[in-house]
C-alpha cells in the first residue's frame, strides 16, 4: 500500500531540485481533504446544515458548510509559508497568507466546497485546488497550462484526492480508520469516446441554439458513428467529472443567451479540472479555445465548460463551430 505521504516523499527524491514546497502543499491539502470529508460526515448531527444568510462574489447563497470549508483551508494554509496568496469563490479578494509574503512563490486558487447544494441531501460534494506559480512581477491570473498542481477532492461513498502536476494522473482513497490516503489509480486514460453525458437540461430554454441542438441529438440517439448516450448528472461537477474521467463521455455548462460565460469559473472549476482530464488523455474546451490556454482576465472569471473524452468534446466543438454533423 502507497500511502499518499510516501508518493510524495518518492517523487521528490527523484527530483534533486525539488525544495519541498509542491510536498508541504500536498500534504497540506490533503488535511484540509480529511478534515472537511470529517465535518461532512458529521454535519447532520453537529448543525452543519443550512445556509448562513449571505451570499458569495457570484451572488449565490452561502452555506455554512462553504464557510467552513473555506476557513479549513485558510487555516491550513495560514500555518504555512509556501503560498503566498489564495482565490477563492467564498473570499471577494485574494488573501494574503503573512507567514509567506516572503518567502511564498505559489498561488491557490479554490473552490472550497463544490456542489455545496448537495450538502443538505447527503449527496456527492468536492474540493477544487489550482496551484501556480507566482509571476515575477506578482502576477497570479496565467493560462490553466501553466498550471504546477490541479485536482480536486470528492467526497462521495468514501473520500478520493485525484491529482496532476504533469505527469499523469494519480488517485487516492482516503482510509478514515488511520486518516491516511492510499494510492488507488494511477496513469489513469479516459477513454476516447463515452456514452455518458452530463448535462442540466433544464437550462436547455437559455443556450444558444447550436448547443441546444447538440444536445437534442445525444437525446435522439446520438450520432451514427458513436455510442448511444446515456445522461447523468449529480449537481456536482467534481463527482460528474469523475466519473467520466473513468468512464469517458461528456460534461457541458454552457454559456447562456443572457449570460455567455456560463456559470462556472476558470481558475478554480474549468481549469483544475481541463488539467486533470488533459492529462488523462481527454479535452477540456469552451467549444472554441482550449480552457487550458485562455488567459485569465480576472480571478473569478466564469467560462462555458465542454469537457471530457477527447473525441466526444471534438464532436461538440466541430457542431458549434457550424461544422460536420
Ligand atoms: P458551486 O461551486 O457553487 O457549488 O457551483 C458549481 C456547481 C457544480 O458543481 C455543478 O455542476 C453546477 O454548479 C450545478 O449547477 P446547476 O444547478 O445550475 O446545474
Ligand atoms: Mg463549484
Amino acid at each position: 500500500m502507497i500511502s499518499l505521504t510516501r508518493h510524495i516523499l518518492d517523487r521528490q527524491q527523484s527530483h534533486p531540485d525539488h525544495t519541498g514546497a509542491l510536498s508541504a502543499m500536498m500534504t497540506h491539502i490533503a488535511l484540509c481533504g480529511k478534515l472537511i470529508a470529517r465535518d461532512l460526515n458529521q454535519a447532520g448531527l453537529s448543525g452543519l446544515l443550512g445556509t448562513t444568510g449571505t451570499t458569495n462574489v457570484h451572488g449565490e447563497q452561502v452555506r455554512t458548510l462553504d464557510e467552513r470549508a473555506n476557513r479549513t483551508f485558510v487555516d491550513v494554509f495560514e500555518e504555512s509559508d509556501v503560498v503566498r496568496v489564495v482565490v477563492s469563490e467564498e473570499m471577494e479578494e485574494p488573501f494574503a497568507i503573512k507567514r509567506a509574503q516572503g518567502s511564498g512563490t505559489y498561488a491557490l486558487f479554490l473552490d472550497p466546497l463544490d456542489g455545496s447544494s448537495n450538502v443538505d441531501v447527503n449527496a456527492p460534494l468536492g474540493s477544487i485546488f489550482s496551484i501556480h506559480r507566482v509571476g515575477a512581477s506578482g502576477s497570479i491570473l496565467k493560462a490553466g497550462r501553466e498550471q504546477v498542481v490541479g485536482g480536486y477532492v470528492l467526497y462521495g461513498a468514501s473520500t478520493l484526492l485525484v491529482y496532476t502536476c504533469g505527469d499523469g494522473v494519480h488517485q487516492f482513497t482516503l482510509d478514515s480508520a488511520v486518516g491516511e490516503f492510499f494510492l488507488s489509480g494511477s496513469g489513469i486514460h479516459i477513454p476516447p469516446r463515452g456514452k455518458i453525458c452530463s448535462v442540466n437540461t433544464g437550462n436547455q430554454s437559455k443556450w444558444p441554439g447550436a448547443m441546444r441542438k447538440v444536445v437534442e441529438h445525444f437525446q435522439m440517439g446520438g450520432d451514427e458513428t458513436g455510442p448511444s448516450r446515456t445522461a447523468r448528472y449529480s449537481g456536482c461537477l467534481v463527482a460528474d467529472v469523475h466519473r467520466i474521467l473513468w468512464k469517458g463521455g461528456l460534461y457541458l455548462y454552457p454559456g447562456e443567451v443572457k449570460k455567455p460565460a456560463g456559470k462556472l469559473r476558470l481558475m478554480y472549476e474549468a481549469a483544475p479540472l481541463s488539467f486533470v482530464v488533459e492529462q488523462a488523455g481527454g479535452l477540456g474546451s469552451t467549444g472554441e479555445e482550449r480552457i487550458l490556454s485562455l488567459q485569465p482576465r480576472m480571478p473569478h472569471q466564469c467560462v462555458p465548460l465542454i469537457i471530457g473524452s477527447r473525441e466526444d468534446v471534438e464532436f461538440v466543438e466541430q457542431c458549434l463551430q457550424g461544422g460536420s454533423r
